[in-house]
């Protein structure tokens, strides 16, 4: 359900259901977790690329695989406690940066998913759609964390009540993901930036990643303490000293990396 494909300093994990959409069932949330530590540990890895097969990007949880038979119940928190939530947590914590190529339909924890890499380009074929209240459900993996700090409450809270599916272009513009590109550009796309980050001082990108973890429960005191004290650990990587001697020396860097 799942597809790995390694490159030069990045992975590319294509969600691979594509007659469902891509849905989440068991075997592919376990696929997904092994290729995402499988990234971690290779210290050439710089930058993972997340993408869908087909015309969907991920319909979110599979819902055939949690139909309720007669005289069951079936305990939705303990699907998030044991997928989700560690998925959301880990794209968050992964020491490089985290693309989401959103080819097609974006559903449910599918979209919230994306949404959790740090940066998302989207098809201009690609909806973003918190089904969730469609189905008497909350939105979930960091939904209803996520949605307001990129959108604001008003837009957050009215896609979310509605389960109104909105556009890559509308996401685009009202700043829920970064880009938004032609169909067949989308992947050309998302490779390059990875290429530029399978280059780039990953240390340092990493330490940008936990600035950001951290920005949005501290005061403006705290953050320029943290700031100070990343930017102590930044200026000791070797990477900051070739970055600036390249600099000088008008040339391009030569990044050890992670
Ligand atoms: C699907 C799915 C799907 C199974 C399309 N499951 N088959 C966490 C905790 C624990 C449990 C519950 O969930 C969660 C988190 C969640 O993610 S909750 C939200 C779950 N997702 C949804 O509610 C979205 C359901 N899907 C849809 O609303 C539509 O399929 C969308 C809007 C994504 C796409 O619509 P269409 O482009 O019209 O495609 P389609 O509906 O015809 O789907 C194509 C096929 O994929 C179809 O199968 P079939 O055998 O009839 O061709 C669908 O049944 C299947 N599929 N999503 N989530």
């Amino acid at each position: 359900p799942i597809l790995t494909e390694q490159r030069d300093g990045y992975r590319v994990i294509t969600l691979n259901r594509p007659d469902k959409l891509n849905a989440f069932n068991d075997a592919m949330h376990a696929a997904l977790r092994e290729a995402v530590d499988a990234a971690e540990a290779d210290e050439t890895c710089r930058a993972l690329l997340i993408t869908g097969a087909g015309r969907g990007f991920c319909a979110g949880q599979d819902l055939a695989d949690r139909v309720a038979k007669p005289g069951e119940k079936i305990v939705l928190g303990v699907t998030l406690e044991q997928y989700y939530n560690p998925l959301v947590r880990k794209l968050r914590a992964l020491p490089f940066p985290v693309i989401a190529a959103v080819n097609g339909v974006a559903a449910g924890a599918g979209c919230n998913v994306a949404l959790a890499c740090d940066i998302v380009l989207a098809a201009r074929a690609a909806t973003f759609v918190q089904s969730f209240a469609r189905i008497g459900l909350v939105p979930d993996s960091g939904g209803t964390w996520l949605l307001p700090r990129l959108i604001g409450e008003a837009r957050a809270r009215a896609l979310a009540l509605t389960a109104e599916p909105i556009s890559a272009e509308k996401a685009e513009n009202w700043g829920l993901i970064y880009k938004c590109v032609d169909d067949a550009a989308l992947l050309p796309e998302a490779e390059k930036l990875c290429a530029q980050f399978a280059k780039a001082p990953t240390a340092g990108l990493a330490l940008i990643k936990q600035a950001f973890a951290a920005s949005p429960t501290n005061t403006l005191d705290a953050q320029l303490d943290l700031e100070r004290d990343l930017q102590r650990q930044a200026g000791f990587n070797p990477d900051y000293a070739e970055g600036v001697r390249a600099f000088m020396e008008k040339r391009k860097p030569n990044f050890i990396g992670r």
